[in-house]
């Protein structure tokens, strides 16, 4: 278990979102053929926006993290899209590079046909103002959760890590990859009926549902036996793992510095 109180500051982040970023709300996008690549901030409440709503259409992507401080991917970003502002996204589908939160959220709507409540522009400056509480519930007496850089070695490829956007646990995760600068496969995992909800030891006890309501759970289900968030895989060196604390733990032994 990772410690308490970060779990309870992140579900407030979320709650505070109104939990946006939890269900798959389509069943009909359409994978990229190559992968969306999304230059981002972990802790920024536009890139928020954005990844909740590719939790929303089902849409998994590649998550280059540019941290406050971060050298490996900044860079790049400012080579391809001309300034250093995160959210960014690519997708060498289309040919596309997108600045601004609300355009890449009408863009992936639109591009992959999916339904999201995020799209909608009337609760844009609610979905601002709550987003940059949810930011607010990242802060720790380190400073704040996923936005500055940590010394870290780079690996030798992309790492891939299942997880939705509103999930606790997973942020916490994801929030040191951010700081590491790893980049990872973000292979979105939102729930797909209502016998998803609630964390696994709970909801396994309590009503055996189906386990593969959605893409990536029915991956999990088929590959692991079980559908719990986050689990991390990390192709260059060969390892496969459950449990937020442990995945960070490793994530510090393997690539901090
Ligand atoms: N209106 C933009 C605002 C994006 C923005 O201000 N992003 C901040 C991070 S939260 C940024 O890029 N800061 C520059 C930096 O971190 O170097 C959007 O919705 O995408």
């Amino acid at each position: 278990m990772p410690n308490a109180a970060e779990v309870l500051l992140n579900s407030l982040g979320s709650t505070a979102r109104g939990w946006r970023g939890t269900r798959v709300l389509t069943r009909q996008s359409t994978q990229p053929d190559k992968p969306l690549k999304l230059y981002d901030i972990e802790a920024c409440p536009y890139c928020r926006l954005v990844r909740e709503v590719l939790t929303e259409l089902d849409l998994d992507v590649m998550i280059l993290p540019c941290p406050k401080g971060g050298t490996r991917y900044r860079a790049e970003a400012q080579a391809i899209g001309g300034k250093q502002q995160f959210p960014l996204l690519v997708d060498d589908n289309t040919g596309t590079v997108m600045y601004e939160s609300a355009a890449i959220i009408d863009y992936l709507a639109k591009t992959y046909r999916g339904r999201s409540r995020g799209a909608n522009r009337w609760l844009r400056p609610v979905s601002e103002m709550s987003s940059s509480l949810a930011s607010a519930f990242r802060l720790r007496p380190t400073g704040i959760s996923g936005m500055r850089v940590r010394a870290s070695t780079p690996p030798a490829g992309p790492l891939e890590l299942f997880s939705f956007e509103s999930s606790p646990y997973s942020m916490a995760v994801r929030a040191r990859l951010c700081e590491l600068e790893l980049p990872y496969l973000l292979r979105n995992t939102g729930k797909g009926g209502w016998k998803d909800i609630g964390p696994p030891s709970f909801r396994d006890k309590l009503f055996k549902g189906p386990m593969d309501t959605t893409r990536n759970r029915a991956w999990l289900a088929e590959h692991t036996g079980r559908v719990q968030l986050p689990y991390l895989i990390d192709p260059n060196t060969g390892t496969q793992m459950y449990e937020s604390a442990d995945i960070i733990r490793y994530l510090d032994k393997t690539y901090a510095n």
